[in-house]
């Protein structure tokens, strides 16, 4: 009965959409946008807002997110880049009540600064830390005022690469404080968005701390952020910690941290983050499998963490990209409700594991077994027949039999 539109609350990445120049780790730039006047103003800002709402609306997508330094220029102190974003932040209200345009989530950016280069929350600097605290303090507030949904902590360079030069212990207890110390900071301005962590491997540093959903949610739990964080899940980032994004998306939602996904394509091909806008409806219709389970994302969403190809100079491709994006999710998401409509896993699952819902499998679950009464129940049967329903390549054809 849910619309797709609320169902799927696309979300627009004002960082590779409106910033994005092609740039890649091996060359520069390939595209100067029209909207860019060269310079990296609050002007050119003020008027990048009135162009990125223009091209969210035409698109149609009800939400979008930003990095601070994405939407206002970095200043020569940290009072002057607040007072920057506050500008900034400003006509985005504007452009917000103005379109109905909403905020799906905000964040920081803590990676590209050169102060950053042995990590923000996890730096061996503690004047580090104090920046990121307060960078992080005003993002927060920013995304507060403008009805923000979610915050987002990507690690960006959270981790290490060598361990000779770490003290791993301390750097995990650092960060674990930050992340209290922006809980706490949220709850005294009134917050209520839900956080976010946001798990990579292996990008920047050799070691993420936050290398995938299950490294996350050890974190959570042992500094106790049951209920501080969830997780936003991107298909890249699942990819390069050598998983699916289904197993990411299950493994968070099983145990009640799936918040928000950010879409991209893990291109099997390439060995890094290349961001590359979700077209396999294969892909899409297995995450919507997930996804549906739990009901939805809300107050999450499905947001284009993914940029033209650097190949692709002409701005109209930036339509292209999110419209086969969003086709692509639309796709995946009738399929995926279709395969559930007519409870075929449901029946392939059941048929599965029925040895559990009668005897001895009853009696395990329901916790009246024991080493004992299993040994005696195995010695007079004798053997136990590996013969539990399987049907894989049956399986790995169903999505065919719904496109
Ligand atoms: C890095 C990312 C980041 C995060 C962003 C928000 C630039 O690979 O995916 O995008 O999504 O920092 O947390
Ligand atoms: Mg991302
Ligand atoms: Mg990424």
């Amino acid at each position: 009965g849910q619309s797709l539109r609320d169902l799927l609350r696309f979300s627009v990445c004002y960082w590779h959409t409106f910033r994005g120049n092609g740039t890649d780790p091996f060359g520069a730039g390939t595209m100067v946008r029209p909207w860019e006047d060269g310079t990296d103003s609050v002007e050119n800002a003020l008027n990048r807002v009135d162009v990125a709402f223009e091209f969210i609306s035409k698109l149609g997508a009800p939400f979008y997110c930003f990095h601070d330094r994405d939407v206002a220029p970095e200043g020569a102190s940290l009072k002057e880049s607040n007072d920057n974003l506050d500008k900034i932040a400003a006509k985005l209200k504007e452009k917000q009540d103005e379109t109905g345009i909403k905020l799906l989530w905000g964040t920081a950016n803590l990676f590209s600064n050169p102060r950053f280069m042995h990590g923000a929350a996890t730096s061996c600097n503690a004047d580090v830390f104090a920046y990121a605290a307060a960078q992080v303090k005003k993002a927060i507030e920013v995304t507060h005022e403008l009805g923000g949904e979610n915050y987002v902590f990507w690690g960006g360079r959270e981790g290490y690469h060598n361990l000779y030069n770490t003290d791993m212990k301390r750097e995990l207890d650092h960060l674990a404080r930050f992340m209290h110390l922006a809980h706490d900071h949220a709850k005294k301005i009134g917050f209520g968005g839900q956080f976010l962590f946001e798990p990579k491997p292996k990008e920047p540093t050799k070691h993420q701390y936050d290398f995938d959903a299950a490294a996350c949610l050890n974190f959570i739990r042992s500094y106790g952020l049951e209920d501080v964080v969830k997780l936003n899940i991107e298909t890249n980032h699942a990819t390069l910690a050598g998983h699916t994004m289904m197993h990411e998306l299950e493994y968070a939602r099983i145990q009640g941290y799936l918040g928000s996904i950010d879409a991209n394509t893990g291109d099997l091909l390439l060995g890094w983050d290349t961001d590359q806008f979700p077209t396999d409806i294969y892909l899409t219709t297995r995450c919507m499998l997930v996804i549906l389970r739990q009901g939805g994302l809300a107050p999450g969403g499905v947001n284009f963490d993914a940029k033209v190809r650097r190949e692709s100079f002409e701005p109209i491709d930036l339509f292209h990209a999110h419209i086969g994006g969003m086709d692509a999710f639309a796709r995946g998401a009738k399929i995926a409700a279709a395969i559930r409509k007519d409870g075929v896993l449901d029946d392939f699952v059941k048929q599965r594991y029925g040895s559990w819902d009668e005897g001895i499998g009853k009696q395990i679950e329901d916790g009246t077994a024991t080493f004992d009464s299993l040994e005696a129940y195995m010695l007079e049967k004798g053997e136990a027949a590996p013969n539990a329903s399987g049907r894989q390549e049956m399986l790995e054809n169903i999505i065919n039999q719904y496109i």
